[in-house]
């Protein structure tokens, strides 16, 4: 497979100035004709004619009128046209009822859809197939199909045909088409200009109850955006589609988003608090991307965070505002180094702006989109909120239209504060994560941390340079009042102190203005909270006792690292539990107690103190103190951790889980959600002591399905819930949603020397349908994340997950080659596993006529 570099880039050749697609639909023929006016571009220096074309039979073609005959191959087509302005015209015929790979025009239960991000539109004609080239679209569709969609505005419509225009310039990854028989729940919103806009979620008949949610959550974003970044919609019409068969969450096609069922349909008796969450942020996600990704786009796939590095952080300030900031910088911490880290540490790490792929669908990652975004929240912690607030309007201003890069991103901020980012740059070019460590010294009433960076070498970057990184710092006082409010120190260095002193305002940074120091006055020394807010993606390496953290539990005013001190508690006792069989320590359990006793604490607050690292998380960790993980021990271990919590804080379970039987109508807001979260964890811990009698009767009571999953997932950790999963089975088997949490579950919850034996069985149930990547994930995703199940000894995980890797990657390579990402940590276990995990490897590389999607994937994890 051929590399492509972000060094080797140049301008296409032409500029298209219009484009014109009419589709005649039909299953297996179906005929896409394109009208595309191009011109020399001025700034391109090669005038080579290439347009991008896959899988497509070519009809005919020609140029200003006359037929040719270009050069087509596997991946495209050549020509020779004249060095002016000219026509190109071309009819390709497709076979959407066989497009298994869900890229490209497909068929999902009867309705056409699209996806042609990265590089899907070349499976519809042949195109200059890059985000750089922008064009006007118009569209027309025949077919004998009640609704018929594309981007833009209808221009007209009769009787099996439509017509859409799209009046802002997008590149061909923005188009998108879908047709079928839909019905829409409407909507409308009036944007801060008077502009009415028609607002439609389309889904297929049966799915009408469960789309308000949906539009009530694209009206807060259109809202949202225009009140916190002034950007307004830019259509007449904003339409969202709901489909089963798709490989991702959604996108954001221009006016046409299309969804993954999952991330838009929603009801209180079939998604969990979870989901709505997860949905209402995934649609002000790709509904963000009108403004970041749509009118302002990338130049090439290599800036691909430049799109959604920035949307994913907007659609995390959507989420901060609508619900619990505190709570939402948790979760995107712990769900960060779940993820990002597992990847930035391991032989798929790469800079949020790689420099080379050979399949790009494998470079929407954690990185680039997570990392991404904290590279973002850093730029913001360091110049301040106003710079850029200001920065964004410059950027929005100066690049309207245009497809762009880092370079223009990091442009708008030094244009606006003045500042040289060259080091700043170095986040995007620069892989692998930063181990920051503290040191402490107390002289003569000066308090000093020293910090120290370094990032360990990753594939293809051995040597690293230090980093700007933004460290939160907050000093606390003998008694627990803070003494010193939050501050930012620059670390810049790769060694660098910040000396702190004492004033009649209480604690500051040396070399700050304010108030001097007392002299002669003899403070205690202060107790340091660091990396507040977690304010930069690194690894802080902090050796505190277990008193000092305790401490910080009890008194952190800062609510992220008030948490991070109850996980380094809980962290630290397992490891030493895994370690040595100690006993679960008491600053841990009694520092924990103490918080669930706390009911000024926002129960979602409280509920996120109960968890505990991920195995995989506690895995990595051995493997950094240089031990070698047994995912036996660690689930052991994990195990009895929770089962003397719960014995720990039993008097107070019953009026925790109280918490679940809320008075008023569901809702899914912030608040009732963080209350079902707190009783739900209660009732976990309960059902340890009570065997699961607690958790059948709530099993009965449920009215929503956020009760209904965690009273069954109790029910099933503690070995018992066989009816109640067939009552289940029998009350949701025709919602295909529901299905997926119902194969999930039985999967998650598994005794780890059950998981395999469960996966197979399920992979023979008459519902799974291995074609869909939504419940190809409840399954084969979930063995993945079952730690201790997927690591069986026996190498029994590995080889099935393998087996379907195997048998999916002809159907649906993206689904395929994301999913191998589950090897990427293999080289932290023993020499057995990794020999039973490296005879996986190879035999999926060494499967005939692999993709190169999945072929790249496995070349670098195995390498
Ligand atoms: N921009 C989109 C990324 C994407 C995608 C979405 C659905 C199916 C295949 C896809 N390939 C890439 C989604 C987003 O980030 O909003
Ligand atoms: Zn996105």
């Amino acid at each position: 497979p051929t590399t492509i570099y972000l060094k080797d880039y140049t301008p296409f050749g032409y500029l298209v100035d219009s484009v014109h697609l009419t589709f005649d639909l039909a299953p297996n023929a179906t005929r896409v004709t394109s009208r595309i006016a191009f011109r020399p571009n001025p700034d391109a220096l090669d005038r080579q004619f290439f347009l991008h074309g896959e899988q497509l039979k070519l009809i005919r073609a020609t140029v200003d009128g006359v037929e040719i005959t270009p050069d087509v191959t596997e991946t495209g087509l050549t020509a020779v046209v004249p060095d002016a302005a000219f026509v190109w015209e071309a009819e390709v015929e497709i076979d959407p009822g066989n497009n298994t790979a869900l890229e490209g025009l497909y068929i999902s239960n009867g309705m056409y859809c699209t996806q042609c991000e990265a590089e899907g539109f070349r499976k519809i004609t042949f195109y200059p197939d890059r985000p750089d080239v922008m064009s006007i679209f118009t569209v027309r569709i025949n077919g004998a199909l009640p609704v018929l969609l594309s981007n833009g505005n209808p221009t007209g419509k009769g009787d099996g045909w439509a017509e859409w225009n799209d009046p802002w310039p997008k590149p061909a990854y923005l188009f998108a088409l879908v047709a079928g028989d839909l019905i829409t729940h409407p909507g409308q919103f009036t944007t801060k200009s008077g502009r009415e806009v028609e607002l439609n979620l389309w889904v297929r008949p049966g799915d009408e109850g469960k789309c308000a949610f949906g539009m009530e959550a694209l009206k807060k974003s259109m809202k949202w955006d225009e009140d916190v970044y002034g950007r307004e919609y830019d259509l007449d019409v904003f339409n969202i589609v709901a489909v089963d068969d798709f490989n991702m969450g959604a996108m954001e096609n221009k006016g046409l988003n299309i969804f993954n069922s999952s991330a838009v349909l929603a009801s209180p008796e079939t998604s969990t608090d979870m989901n709505f969450e997860r949905i209402e942020a995934i649609i002000a996600h790709e509904y963000f991307h009108n403004w970041t990704g749509n009118r302002i786009t990338c130049r090439d796939w290599f800036q691909l965070c430049l799109k959604e590095g920035l949307t994913v952080y907007r659609d995390a300030q959507f989420t901060s505002d609508m619900r619990s900031a505190p709570v939402k910088r948790i979760h995107d911490a712990i769900d960060l180094r779940a993820r990002q880290f597992a990847e930035d540490n391991g032989p798929l790490s790469h800079p949020v702006r790689p420099e080379s792929f050979q399949e790009i669908n494998n470079f929407y990652t954690a990185t680039v989109y997570e990392k991404g975004a904290e590279v973002i929240g850093m730029l913001k912690r360091l110049v301040g909120d106003e710079a850029y607030a200001q920065a964004l309007e410059l950027y929005f201003d100066r690049h309207d239209g245009q497809a762009c890069t880092i370079e223009d991103w990091i442009k708008v901020f030094e244009d606006t504060t003045d500042r040289d980012l060259t080091q700043f740059k170095r986040w995007y070019s620069q892989s692998g994560t930063p181990r920051v460590s503290v040191t402490e010294d107390w002289t003569d009433g000066i308090y000093t941390l020293t910090l120290k960076q370094r990032t360990d070498p990753t594939p293809g970057q051995s040597d690293k340079l230090p980093q700007v990184i933004p460290v939160a710092v907050g000093l606390i006082g003998a008694n627990g009042d803070e003494t010193m409010p939050t501050t930012i120190l620059e670390f810049t260095q790769e060694i660098q102190s910040f000396a702190f002193e004492y004033t009649v305002e209480g604690w500051r940074l040396q070399g700050c203005e304010g108030p001097e120091r007392v002299s002669g006055a003899n403070p205690p020394k202060p107790t340091a909270s660091i990396l507040r807010d977690f304010s930069a993606p690194v690894i802080l390496e902090h050796d505190q006792s277990s008193a000092e953290r305790a401490f910080l539990l009890a008194h952190d005013s800062d609510p992220f690292n008030r948490w991070q001190a109850g996980r380094s508690l809980a962290e630290d006792t397992l490891i030493k539990m895994i370690l040595t069989d100690a006993a679960p320590e008491t600053d841990y359990l009694d520092g924990i107690l103490a918080v669930l006793r706390d009911s000024d604490l926002d129960p979602s607050y409280r509920a996120l103190m109960l968890g505990l690292p991920s195995q995989s998380e506690l895995a990595a960790m051995m493997h950094e103190q240089g031990v070698t993980p047994d995912p036996v021990a660690i689930w052991t271990a994990v195990e009895t951790l929770r089962q003397v919590t719960a014995q720990h804080v039993q008097d107070l379970l019953p009026r925790l889980h109280s918490e679940t039987s809320i008075e008023a109508a569901f809702s899914p807001d912030a608040e009732q959600a963080g209350q079902r979260a707190l009783g739900g964890a209660a009732l976990a811990l309960t059902s340890r002591l009570d065997g699961g009698a607690k958790a059948a009767e709530d099993y009965q009571r449920a009215d929503n399905m956020t009760l209904q999953l965690s009273a069954l997932s109790c029910l099933l950790r503690a070995g018992k819930g066989e009816q109640e999963l067939n009552a289940f089975y029998d009350r949701w088997q025709d919602d295909r949603l529901v299905m997926d949490k119902w194969f999930g579950l039985q999967v998650a919850m598994s005794a780890p020397a059950e998981t395999a034996d469960i996966v197979s069985h399920l992979t023979g149930h008459p519902d799974f349908n291995w074609k869909n990547p939504n419940r190809f994930r409840a399954v084969l995703g979930a063995l993945a994340t079952n730690h201790a199940g997927f690591h069986r000894a026996d190498g029994a995980g590995y080889s099935l997950l393998a087996d379907w890797l195997i048998k999916l990657d002809p159907v649906n390579p993206q689904t395929t080659a994301r999913m191998c990402s589950a090897f990427q940590t293999w080289k932290r276990y023993d020499a057995d596993r990794q020999a039973l995990i490296r005879n996986q490897l190879t035999r999926i590389a060494e499967t005939p006529d692999l993709s190169r999607d999945t072929t790249e994937m496995v070349t670098r994890i195995l390498n």
